[in-house]
């Protein structure tokens, strides 16, 4: 039977459990697998726009957190949750870390950070996600990271050389991976020059209790799969948290809000896609045909804005519309027929 819910503006919150219990718990529970099965929690921390968001869509194979080429996509946390041989793989995707300057300048929520320090309460094990292919920042780690990792030293944690696609020498690897991790993995020092030197704790740019070091693509999936039976060793019997054919703790309304924002940001220039407002105004489930309907309205500051979003005779609007769509049937695994609407923001009335 088809399942409608036709939103408001704004959704209730009966109307937000409805859609996850859907989501959550679409079939019965499969008690025995839940009772033995193995689980581990991997909170994924690391600076705005590393890649934490693509390599758990890789991991996961479904695109459910959000990813973009601008900074600051992922605002709040996110569970994904994958599973294989009885092994049930929690992520909990997290905010990059963000300036109370740029929580100004690019309209974000408050919570960001304290997203970050959720995630570590409940983590078995932490992966930092470094882009390796930032000139600026790749020879450290940022502090309020360093500053994360000591708060939780005692939770196992791995380091996530990023992006290793983008080097053109794979050189300056070794040096990295000193200056990251002060020369120390597993307790082990790095052999090699440099590393004989003793060094001033107040100097140093990395963390010295990281277990593993994975050179990865998250984009091109090199090296990921040494990360999935990484986890998959890390996990430890226990009762699920979730049914085996969960995939997120998230409504359906936030993944399609959070996939439409990152198309945005995509697709506009500098801060012009943080300015609009996204929310889904219609979703409907066609289950008999393994179906969505949804419809999304993008508010807009001003009219000019609107027009410019909108493209010449409407075509870059089509075109973003087109890559939502490809996004969504990732993550719902499902056809998807979404409309998306630009409105402009009404000005408050005197
Ligand atoms: N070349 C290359 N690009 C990558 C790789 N991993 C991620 N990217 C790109 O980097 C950009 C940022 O990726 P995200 O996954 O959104 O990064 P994030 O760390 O989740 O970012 P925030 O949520 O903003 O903190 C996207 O354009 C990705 O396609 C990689 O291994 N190689
Ligand atoms: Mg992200």
């Amino acid at each position: 039977m088809a399942t409608l819910v036709l939103c408001a503006l704004r959704l209730s919150y009966s109307k937000s459990r409805y859609f996850r219990a859907a989501f959550i718990s679409s079939q019965p529970e499969r008690d025995t697998e839940r009772s033995h099965g193995k689980v581990v929690n991997v909170a994924i921390i690391g600076a705005p726009n590393s890649g934490k968001s693509t390599l758990i869509n890789k991991i996961t194979e479904r695109k459910i957190c959000a990813a973009s080429n601008k900074v600051h996509t992922t605002t709040k946390l996110v569970r994904a949750m994958c599973y294989e041989n009885n092994t049930q793989i929690v992520f909990l995707d997290t905010p990059g870390v963000v300036t109370d300057k740029e929580k100004r300048k690019y309209n974000l929520p408050e919570s960001m950070l304290s997203a970050c320090y959720k995630s570590l309460r409940c983590a078995d094990v932490v992966g930092v996600v470094h882009d390796v292919s930032n000139r600026y920042t790749k020879d450290y780690l940022h502090s309020d990271i360093i500053g994360m990792l000591n708060a939780v030293d005692e939770i196992p944690s791995f380091l996530i050389i990023n992006k290793v696609d983008k080097l053109k020498s794979k050189q300056q690897l070794l040096t990295v991976i000193r200056n990251l991790t002060n020369g120390c993995i597993a307790g082990n020092p790095i052999p090699g020059p440099g590393n004989s030197k003793k060094k001033d704790s107040k100097t140093e740019k990395g963390y010295n209790k990281f277990s593993d070091v994975f050179l990865i693509s998250a984009l091109n999936g090199d090296g990921v799969q040494d990360i999935k039976e990484y986890l998959m060793c890390n996990a430890k019997t226990a009762g699920f948290q979730y049914s085996p054919d969960t995939w997120t703790d998230q409504t359906p309304q936030v993944l399609i809000e959070e996939a439409v924002r990152a198309k945005f940001l995509d697709f506009l220039a500098q801060e012009i896609p943080y300015k609009l407002n996204i929310q889904l105004e219609y979703f409907e489930e066609i289950e008999e045909e393994q179906k969505i309907l949804c419809s999304v309205v993008v508010e807009c500051p001003s009219d000019r804005l609107s027009r410019l979003i909108a493209g010449a005779g409407g075509g870059r609007l089509q075109q973003i519309k087109s890559h939502i769509r490809n996004d969504l049937m990732d993550v719902f695994k499902k056809t998807v027929v979404v409309d998306i609407n630009l409105k402009v923001k009404s000005k408050p009335t005197e």
